[in-house]
């Protein structure tokens, strides 16, 4: 690495991580030939996962996209290879044909993943809602990803590496040894300075491993086993008054109605043993500061809502909130922090398109024409709810434009796939999500043959349409990608930060440490002036989820969880086998197969109304009795689409895409032999 000619370079990793790891790259002869992380990072310590460390195998990879392709039948395979200037040409042409036929750009649709979170990124949203009258299809990711918690919550969130002066850590439908893995040193290090860890999930994880206690409660009920913990707190008179009276409305009412929850009706629903329930129990009355590590777990349920409100009214009651070591630790999302994030919320001619109406598409197609389809950063066909019914929607859609850096089942289904660059081969700004850090991501090197930076095929395309349509975008068409993403730093993001320019980053890494943070958080404890106790909505779970009404039945008697694997990041990395399992897998618990007459490792036929898929049986006891566990995201050496099972009925309620999230983990199946 002393090679004189060796050049180095800083980059963050976009991926949809907590984490947002920084890495510094070696170069030599326009190559990455080396990665290490980045030490001086406060939260990562400059340790990557085993994904960050395989950057370089992804970034050379045979498989990766070098060109653009053409194909006039979706799914056809029939790709011919074509030049950029052909792409722009068909584009602009079908961008053209829109316009004259219906005068604006409403039959235009907008699909936006998660694959990269990175501000470069939110170019290609940007582009779309500056088109009078885009669609923007409300994805299950940014539902989900955008962690429900926080855009419900009215109590201030925390800085994470506070946690460890807690003295209990209760970890709350997460899994952060496989999907948050630079939190478990500061678990490990609480857990030194004396903290009780606290697990609850319904399946015993790897991060159980780490715990003092594991509550192995029964999905959806999170909220039935939080009105226990409030009831016992009050009775035992071990609530912050003070912090209330200071801080709070309606808590008279709220403790009043609370007296009304029978306990024993509440355990039976959660289905926790007495003892550990006692044990949680002694330790809470008895606990000086408590913090709650919330992961996207308990929100992909129907009653998501009622468990997480009920979760921060005890840290609430409690007076957690705002205190060293202790409050509400979720995702977060910077909403408009900068100038680009989340543009067509801006916009009020664009309509969101949600989920549920692409099931009946083909019959609303006359008052919801759509000619054309953009998809970035997603993967649908494997990672969206019901893939078999957006394929359709795919396929109703004359054309259909996908960019990507891998041929994917999303990929396949398109008219046109452009090839994109990797955070190597761009310029980007990288907030994370958890920690609150933003970084800078140099351009390391060229791109990867034809592939294009983001901003590259949109600040094009743009240009391109602005000399067939006048005046039809107000999207800023600068000279470099630097400059584009200088422009998205608005007051906000300066104030925040305490930065004055894009350059500043150059120079200060992490310009958000851990310590001005909690200062932030002490100084603004609660948000709103004060914190409403929402009885009704807490007592809506009062033993009655709306989900478990229609819970699993003697016909599909398993809930089908589906969380996420610690070596891919939703559908990326597939290609790299970095853990031993190359296929997927259903866990099931050894008792409730041989009741069945299934031997470990034989294939099943996993089905439900929706569909059915075979896959490879693994005893666990890890899954209680009546769950299966399948971890989501795309096997590409077998035909299992996993998604499939899960229905779009699960986006039914959503209204406004801020607002809801998808019950993902509502999902019944049944499991046989074949
Ligand atoms: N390695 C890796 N890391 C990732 C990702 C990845 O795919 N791989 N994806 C990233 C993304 S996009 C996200 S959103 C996060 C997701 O990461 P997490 O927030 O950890 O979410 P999940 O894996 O969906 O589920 C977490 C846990 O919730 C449990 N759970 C399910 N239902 C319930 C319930 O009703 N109550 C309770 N208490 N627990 C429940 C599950 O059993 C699971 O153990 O991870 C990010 N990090
Ligand atoms: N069953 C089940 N399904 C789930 C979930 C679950 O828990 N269970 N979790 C949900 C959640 S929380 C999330 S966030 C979603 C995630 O689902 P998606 O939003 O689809 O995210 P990814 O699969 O990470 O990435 C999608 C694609 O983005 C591409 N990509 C990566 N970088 C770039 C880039 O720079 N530019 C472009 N154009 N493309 C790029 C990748 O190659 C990949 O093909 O899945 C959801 N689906
Ligand atoms: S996937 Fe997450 S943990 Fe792995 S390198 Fe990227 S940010 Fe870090
Ligand atoms: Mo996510």
């Amino acid at each position: 690495m002393n090679n004189q000619s060796t050049r180095k370079y800083k980059h963050v990793c976009p991926r949809n991580c907590p984490s947002a790891c920084t890495m510094i790259s070696y170069i030599e002869n326009d190559q990455v030939i080396h990665i290490t992380g980045n030490v001086t990072h406060p939260y990562t310590g400059g340790k990557l996962c085993a994904k960050g460390f395989s950057y370089i195998q992804q970034n050379y990879h045979h498989e990766r996209l070098k060109y653009p392709y053409y194909q006039k039948v979706k799914g056809s395979g029939n790709f011919k290879r074509i030049s950029w200037e052909k792409a722009y040409e068909i584009m602009s042409n079908e961008l053209q044909k829109i316009q004259q036929q219906f005068g604006s750009f409403h039959p235009l649709a907008l699909y936006k993943g998660m694959g990269n979170i990175g501000l470069h990124h939110y170019v290609t949203d940007n582009f779309f809602s500056s088109l009078n009258g885009t669609r923007i299809v409300g994805t299950s990711s940014l539902l989900n990803s955008t962690q429900r918690f926080n855009s419900m919550r009215k109590s201030k969130r925390t800085d994470p590496a506070t946690f460890v002066y807690a003295s209990i850590v209760i970890i709350w439908g997460a899994n952060p040894a496989g999907s948050n893995i630079h939190l478990i040193p500061f678990i490990i290090e609480a857990k030194m300075k004396g903290a009780k860890i606290v697990v609850i999930d319904p399946i015993r994880t790897k991060t159980v491993e780490l715990s003092d206690l594991f509550i192995q409660l029964r999905p959806n009920t999170d909220g039935a086993l939080t009105n226990i913990m409030i009831k016992t707190l009050l009775e035992s008179k071990k609530f912050d008054m003070t912090f209330i009276k200071q801080h709070t409305v309606g808590f008279s009412a709220f403790s009043n109605k609370l007296k009304d929850l029978n306990i024993d009706d509440a355990l039976k629903e959660c289905d926790i043993p007495r003892e550990a329930l006692d044990l949680l129990l002694n330790w809470l009355v008895a606990a000086k500061v408590v913090s709650y590590i919330i992961g996207t777990g308990i929100q992909k349920h129907a009653d998501h809502e009622e468990n997480l409100l009920a979760i921060e009214a005890l840290a609430v009651i409690r007076g957690d909130i705002g205190k060293k070591g202790g409050g509400i630790f979720s995702k977060f999302n910077y909403k408009g922090l900068c100038t680009n994030s989340f543009p067509h919320e801006s916009n009020k001619n664009n309509q969101m398109i949600y989920l549920n109406e692409l099931s009946y598409y083909s019959s609303l197609r006359e008052q919801l024409p759509i000619e054309m389809l953009w998809i970035s950063c997603a993967n649908p066909l494997i990672q969206e709810i019901n893939p078999n019914m957006f394929k359709k929607f795919m396929q109703d859609v004359p054309f259909v434009v996908t960019v990507d850096r891998f041929m994917t089942p999303t990929a396949l289904m398109s008219n046109l796939v452009l090839p994109t660059t990797t955070h190597f081969e761009e310029t980007d700004i990288i907030i994370s999500n958890w920690h609150g850090e933003i970084a800078l991501n140099e351009k390391a090197i060229s791109p990867f043959y034809e592939s294009r930076s983001e901003w590259h095929i949109i600040t094009e395309l743009a240009k391109e349409l602005s000399e067939h349509f006048p005046v039809t975008s107000s999207f800023p068409i600068y000279s470099t990608e630097e400059e584009y993403l200088i422009s998205q730093f608005n007051e906000q993001v300066c104030d925040r930060y305490s930065i004055t320019s894009l350059y500043e980053l150059k120079e200060r890494l992490n310009s958000f440490t851990l310590s001005e943070l909690l200062e932030l958080n002490q100084q603004n404890k609660i948000k709103s002036d004060k914190y409403y106790f929402d009885f009704n909505i807490v007592f809506e779970n009062d033993m009655h989820s709306k989900s478990l009404a229609q819970g699993p039945t003697p016909e599909f008697p398993f809930w089908l969880i589906t969380p996420h694997h610690p070596y891919t990041l939703n559908s990326q990395f597939h290609y790299l086998n970095l853990s031993d399992e190359k296929e997927a897998c259903v866990s099931i618990h050894p008792k409730a197969a041989e009741e069945l007459g299934i031997f470990d490792g034989e294939v099943v036929r996993v089905f439900n109304k929706q569909a059915s898929l075979e896959i490879k049986v693994l005893y666990s006891s890890h899954v209680p009795k009546d769950i299966v566990m399948i971890y989501q995201g795309w096997y590409p050496n077998s035909d299992v689409i996993i998604n499939n099972l899960i229905s779009e009925q699960q986006s039914m309620t959503i209204e406004s895409p801020s607002n809801h999230s998808i019950a993902f983990y509502d999902t019944f199946v049944n499991v046989e032999k074949i």
